[in-house]
């Protein structure tokens, strides 16, 4: 940015007033234009069957800022959404630790702060039919994981960091044995110390709201949404793999993979993000129409659109954002298109070359389960 080299020129209050609008544009890049009309999609979602699980989908036509605000962010709670106390809430941290530790959410404050802007996907969003808006971006800030875990001193043995919800709800497993349980997620000991990890009490400049984990959260930048444990009570080193509902039940890929001719079935437990992309919105000022859409799940490269049977054609990537773990906002001009029914879809391309697969793509299309749905979105539209 040829601006901010040339700061220390600018003077008082001019300079005040260039950076804040620099850094507006900034924080809310987003290829809109004056007077713009948003043609909604015609394929839109059947009423969601599980009002208490999935709360306040992103509504894709209205997505007009790379920040989603936090009114407007998705929930999700497979147990209660517990309210939680301040006051009498503590965040434990036990198991094979030398010195286990109890940080009231003071304690975690007075830590050092770290932000980041990181794009959060439930794994299942695009895998069910009543499931689009899974999806928001936010700056999350909190404490970083990885210096705690140092400070409690993991013994030797410890392979495990297991992150406690304080939600609970009932397990049936299908040998029979029923009991309840607190939310649970699970990483291995050095995917728990990477740096990025923090401890969130914060988004978008607002205390945790209840829907999203108050009064604190995991945040694991480039994980899929399940690994962001919510309402956290305790964290817990251990010596075993560990399994819960949501690791080895739900959220678990099954797919059938060819090797060598020969077909395996592979169940993977549900772990980073993947390439990703999706049309948002289509808007128009009289026939000249635009196509705006996000990508995310990996470092985008590019962006290609394909309407109806045509050609990939180049989408232009909103480059203001270099966030790393945050959505791409793209566009593509559609000048003049015929009226009637057309379809829209999107692929993006990471900087390793890989391309997001179609849904044809035996890695889709062999696919049993509706997790990591990372196939290309097409949606439908009425021009004219
Ligand atoms: N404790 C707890 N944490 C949780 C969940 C939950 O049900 N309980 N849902 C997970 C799932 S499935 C997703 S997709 C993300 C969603 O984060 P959000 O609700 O802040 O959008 O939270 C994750 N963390
Ligand atoms: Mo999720």
């Amino acid at each position: 940015m040829p601006h901010l080299q040339r700061r220390e020129l600018i003077q008082g209050s001019v300079a005040v007033a260039a950076i804040a609008a620099l850094h507006a544009s900034r924080a809310y890049a987003f290829p809109t234009r004056p007077g713009e009309e948003v043609v909604k999609w015609l394929d839109q979602l059947p009423p969601n069957p599980v009002p208490q699980v999935i709360k306040n989908q992103l509504v894709w036509e209205d997505l007009d800022a790379w920040v989603t605000p936090n009114d407007k962010f998705f929930s999700i709670a497979h147990f209660n959404r517990p309210v939680i106390e301040e006051s009498t809430w503590k965040l434990e941290i036990g198991g094979l630790v030398k010195k286990p530790m109890a940080l009231t959410l003071a304690d975690i404050k007075s830590r050092p702060r770290e932000e980041v802007t990181f794009t959060i996907e439930c794994s299942g969003n695009t895998g069910l039919p009543f499931f689009n808006g899974g999806i928001g971006n936010a700056r999350w800030a909190g404490t970083p994981l990885a210096p705690i875990l140092k400070e409690a001193g993991v013994h030797d043995s410890g392979i495990e960091v297991v992150f406690w919800g304080a939600d609970e709800g009932e397990i049936k497993r299908a040998d029979e044995v029923t009991f309840k349980q607190n939310f649970a997620r699970s990483m291995s000991l050095a995917e728990a110390m990477d740096p990025k990890n923090i401890l969130c009490y914060e988004m978008n400049g607002a205390p945790l709201p209840p829907d999203n984990g108050f009064p604190l959260r995991l945040i694991a930048p480039g994980w899929y949404g399940i690994a962001n444990a919510k309402w956290l009570k305790r964290i817990d080193v251990r010596d075993q793999r560990f399994e819960s509902r949501f690791m080895g039940r739900d959220y678990v890929t099954v797919r059938e993979e060819d090797h060598n001719g020969e077909t395996v079935w592979a169940e993977t437990s549900v772990g980073r993000a993947r390439l990703k992309s999706a049309p948002a919105r289509v808007t128009h000022i009289g026939n000249d129409y635009r196509i705006v859409g996000a990508a995310w799940g990996a470092p985008v490269d590019r962006v290609e659109v394909k309407i109806d049977d045509g050609p990939w054609m180049p989408a232009t990537i909103d480059d203001a954002d270099k966030a790393e773990f945050a959505w791409k906002m793209w566009s593509l001009d559609w000048p003049k298109p015929s009226a009637g029914e057309h379809t829209v879809t999107s692929r993006a391309i990471d900087t390793s070359g890989n391309i997001q697969p179609a849904m044809s793509d035996p890695w889709i299309a062999k696919k049993h389960t509706y997790w990591e749905s990372n196939g290309q979105v097409t949606r439908r539209i009425q021009i004219g």
